[in-house]
């Protein structure tokens, strides 16, 4: 369960450092295996088809990759590969990023017209000799590896970039579940190997060449083989300036449960700067090698989804404001 009562004992806190567990915890936080876990209550078919690989006693960096693909396929998940929304300039531009069990990592940044960028990053970890490609050079390399070119615009994400273009307004909304479903999934397998994807097309009418958190190795995705995994959603920019999803393993690493982590890492964010209280929307969540997970986001409306032995379920996080 994410460590709800935990943070009512120390949201009145604010963002003052947390005390409770203390650094030098030894306390040992396990869930159960295997176990899948990822953002936004939108991803519940994404979990089921991680669940396939996973209660068949597959390997956990298939079912990130099958999971996230599921969403990377719908058109009606705005935020995502195909129908996600495009940039200012009318095209889809998607960042991708995967981790294995061993810390092994593969991203690309940027990519356009290819429909499954997690595996194309999946591809740069095991067939590169890189761990990032971004932009046409990404693509270049998703083309000799056999990936279809494909357009990624759906008339309806069209009409909305055209409806858009009448407005002409560049602020970029405040992401939370009302416009964003970017996908990061975290999952552990029968045999304890962790890994992690993310993937997004990123915020809609962003500049072109924008790049956001979610391919960013440390900010979007990170996995530690000892400790676990954490990954990010909301507003990329805030998460690249605090490395965020490194800065939530490292406090696991310290002793968090995944839920402290996560919120540690979420009053960093306004730590750094209290003007992230106005309608910025960042959320973690992580999950340790012992297979417990949690999560935390800046504002109320972010939620998870969590297969295990137990069944599905999507559970809200705590959430500072
Ligand atoms: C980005 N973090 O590109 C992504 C957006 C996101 O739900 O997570 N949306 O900034």
């Amino acid at each position: 369960m994410f460590d709800r009562k935990q943070f009512l004992k120390t949201s009145l806190a604010g963002i003052l450092p947390l005390g409770f567990g203390g650094f030098a915890s030894t306390k040992t936080y396990s869930g159960k295996k295997p176990v899948v876990v990822s953002t936004w209550r939108t991803a519940t078919n994404a979990n089921q088809a991680a669940w396939k690989v996973l209660s068949n006693g597959g390997y956990a960096l298939d079912a990130v990759e099958e999971g996230v693909k599921v969403e990377e396929s719908n058109p009606d998940n705005s935020t995502v590969g195909y129908g996600g929304r495009p940039d200012r300039d009318g095209k889809v531009t998607l960042d991708a990023c995967v981790m294995d069990e061993a810390g092994n990592c593969g991203s690309v940044a940027c990519l356009e017209n290819i429909k499954h960028p997690v595996s194309v990053a999946r591809k740069i970890m095991t067939d590169s000799p890189h761990a990032m490609l971004v932009g046409p050079g990404a693509k270049q390399f998703a083309l000799s590896q056999g990936f279809p070119e494909e357009d990624l615009l759906t008339p309806e994400s069209k009409a909305a970039w055209e409806a858009w273009l009448e407005r002409g307004d560049y602020t970029p909304p405040a992401i939370n579940i009302e416009n964003h479903d970017t996908i990061g999934m975290l999952a552990l397998d029968e045999q304890g190997r962790i890994s992690g994807a993310c993937t997004t097309s990123g915020a809609a009418w962003k500049m072109h060449g924008r790049v956001g958190d979610s391919p960013i190795i440390g900010s979007g995705l990170f996995i530690d083989p000892k400790i676990g995994g954490a990954v990010a959603t909301g507003l990329g920019e805030e998460v690249i300036k605090t490395a965020g999803s490194h800065l939530v393993v490292e406090m696991m690493r310290a002793g968090h449960s995944p839920s402290e982590a996560c919120q540690i890492a979420v009053e960093r964010i306004i730590e750094r700067d209290p003007k992230n209280k106005e309608g910025v929307q960042v959320a973690y969540i992580a999950l340790n090698t012992d297979g417990a997970y949690g999560g935390f986001s800046i504002r109320q409306g972010f939620d998870a989804v969590i297969t295990d032995p137990d069944g599905m379920r999507t559970e809200p996080t705590g959430h500072l404001f």
